[in-house]
């Protein structure tokens, strides 16, 4: 029996699919540079930070900018990203999510947040979803980024939630080994080969029970 007292999800890729906003973002920005990159270095941004991404970004452009410029191009990315999630939906939030949360939260589990991005109390609250969570952690507390566990320690601290008894919903690599790292239990949305290490992996909250989470 896993004793799952508090649930703590990801955003991009658990709750809803914002992965195609910040595709266009940094698209437009590396056509601004002059060069282009593919959809599956795309991939390798998800679960990134912004300051990373743009690094990475930046070395498959083969270009090189000063601290300064990287604010400057990090920001203007930023505004584009900002001006389309104000448009979402709550017709964007992913199959089962929504219901999953409420009954979880029935259920008598506390819910958190722990998501890198800094812009998920905008998501959230566009589509509707802030009331179904205790606690947002994002990445506009914490310092160090996922594969590092801090922003899902914070969660559990917040709720007053010992690590063991938490299980974190992840869709990328950095995020599941951030969670193993905390001493966390881990359901990966994905698949087993791209999230090696998490308890059971589902294709998405619709996969998800009750049940399921006090048996991982
Ligand atoms: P922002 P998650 C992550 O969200 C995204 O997957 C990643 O692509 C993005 O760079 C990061 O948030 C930071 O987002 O630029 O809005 O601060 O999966 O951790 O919920
Ligand atoms: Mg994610």
């Amino acid at each position: 029996m896993a004793n799952i007292k508090a649930l703590i999800f990801d955003l991009d890729g658990v709750i809803v699919d914002t992965a195609i906003y910040h595709y266009k973002a940094w698209k437009r920005l590396a056509n601004h540079l002059g060069f282009d990159f593919t959809e599956e270095e795309n991939e390798k941004l998800k679960g990134v930070s912004r300051v990373r991404s743009l690094e990475l970004i930046l070395e498959w452009g083969g270009v090189t900018k000063s601290a300064e410029e990287q604010k400057h191009l990090a920001d203007l990315k930023n505004s584009w990203y900002v001006d389309m999630i104000q448009e979402m939906q709550p017709d964007e939030i992913l199959p089962g999510a929504k219901e999953f949360l409420e009954a979880a939260r029935a259920a008598g589990l506390k819910t958190a947040l722990g998501s890198a991005s800094k812009n998920s109390e905008t998501i959230l609250q566009k589509v509707g979803l802030t009331h179904l969570f205790d606690v947002i952690i994002d990445g506009n507390k914490v310092s160090a980024s996922k594969p590092d566990p801090e922003v899902f320690l914070k969660g559990a601290e917040a709720l007053g939630i010992a690590p063991k008894n938490c299980l974190v919903f992840e869709d990328a690599l950095a995020g599941v080994q951030a969670a193993l790292a905390g001493g966390m239990k881990v359901i990966g949305i994905g698949t087993a080969q791209n999230l090696p290490g998490a308890n059971v992996v589902v294709a998405g909250l619709h996969e998800v029970s009750i049940e399921l989470v006090q048996t991982v």
